[in-house]
């Protein structure tokens, strides 16, 4: 009955086991994956846009080909998740609409242009990178489906971070102009990424439920801090700085201590005034409309096996 379904979600959260789709769930719990599963697939597959802007037009055809196979893992990305999302009765297509009609959204971070090759590279590094801090943790979340998603998603995603340290690590050995460009991307994109983990704790409406329920492992600002840590030693490999000034090794706490991001500005981004909302959204619009036709074409044959198997 009712309460022993709900003494059994307990169980299970409690000690650190999964729900699987056929298990009895709170309605805010069920509510609560669909949103952040949505906007994690969501963010996938608009993030194949900036990178995308530079397949025509990497350096080289290995640089090309490495490029070309990270920007599909990302559509696979988001074809896992939505598969994940679909277990907790919702369909994709509907999931979609809410995409394009902005009720559902994205990851702020792709609403930055990519305006130079190194773009693709402080992508990698740092977008990847954050990426990563963030959701190796959600290999661990109480939700079995988006678990084992995440899994696979992970290991492509470290093979991504390394492909962006790597165009960096090129340029910053290259001439002064390449250097300057790689630096200058890094100068860019370092905010944008600290936002990514979302508003400050005290600020997070979904944090503490979601923590309860061991949907979320840290909250936004341990992973920050966590990220943080972790770049600066990278950026002394590549012989690139960031940008704060305040940056500074906190031997009491064993943490660096950096700039909080403009949070104002995540705010505004979020609300879809970001410098590219608009033109990921009517690209994703224009790509929508124009698989209309397969998509009918695919429902017309459905049909037509249905109606031929009918004896
Ligand atoms: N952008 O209460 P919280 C990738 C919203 S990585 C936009 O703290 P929560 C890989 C939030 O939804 C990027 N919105 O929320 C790749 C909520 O609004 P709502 C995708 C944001 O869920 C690399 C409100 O603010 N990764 O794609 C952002 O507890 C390169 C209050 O926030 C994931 O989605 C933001 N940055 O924590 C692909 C990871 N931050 O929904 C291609 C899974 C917050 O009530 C190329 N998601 N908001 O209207 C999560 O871990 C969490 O959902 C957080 C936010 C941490 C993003």
């Amino acid at each position: 009955d009712g309460a022993d379904v709900e003494a059994h979600f307990a169980a299970v959260i409690a000690a650190d086991q999964k729900i699987e789709p056929r298990d009895w769930m709170p309605e805010a719990y069920r509510k609560g994956l669909v949103r952040q599963i949505a906007q994690h697939a969501h963010s996938e597959i608009i993030g194949m846009q900036p990178e995308g802007n530079w397949l025509t037009r990497a350096p080289s055809l290995a640089r090309k080909a490495i490029l070309l196979a990270k920007v599909q893992d990302e559509a696979g990305h988001g074809l896992y998740l939505y598969a994940a999302a679909e277990t907790l009765g919702v369909q994709r297509d509907e999931l979609y609409r809410m995409l394009l009609s902005g009720r559902q959204k994205y990851s702020s971070i792709f609403n930055y242009p990519t305006v130079t090759w190194a773009d693709v590279g402080a992508i990698g590094w740092l977008v990847d990178g954050a990426a990563i801090v963030n959701q190796v943790p959600l290999c661990r979340c109480s939700y079995g489906p988006y678990a084992r998603a995440m899994i696979r998603i992970c290991k492509e995603e470290s093979f991504h971070q390394r492909q962006g340290f790597d165009i960096l690590y090129t340029l910053a050995r290259g001439t002064d102009e390449q250097r300057a460009m790689a630096q200058d991307a890094v100068d860019r994109w370092w905010y944008p990424s600290l936002a990514m983990f979302g508003p400050p704790d005290a600020e997070s409406t979904h944090s503490a439920r979601s923590m309860a329920w061991k949907i979320k492992r840290f909250s936004n600002d341990e992973l920050r801090q966590k990220f943080v840590d972790m770049t600066v030693q990278q950026a002394g490999v590549l012989g690139l700085t960031l940008p704060d000034d305040a940056l500074a090794y906190d031997a009491g706490s064993g943490h660096w201590r950096y700039t909080a991001p403009d949070f104002a500005e995540l705010a505004e981004v979020i609300a879809g005034n970001g410098p590219c909302n608009r033109q990921r959204i009517d690209h994703r619009r224009r790509a929508y409309d124009d698989g209309a036709w397969v998509r009918e074409s695919a429902a017309a044959y459905a049909a037509k096996r249905a109606r031929e198997a009918v004896p």
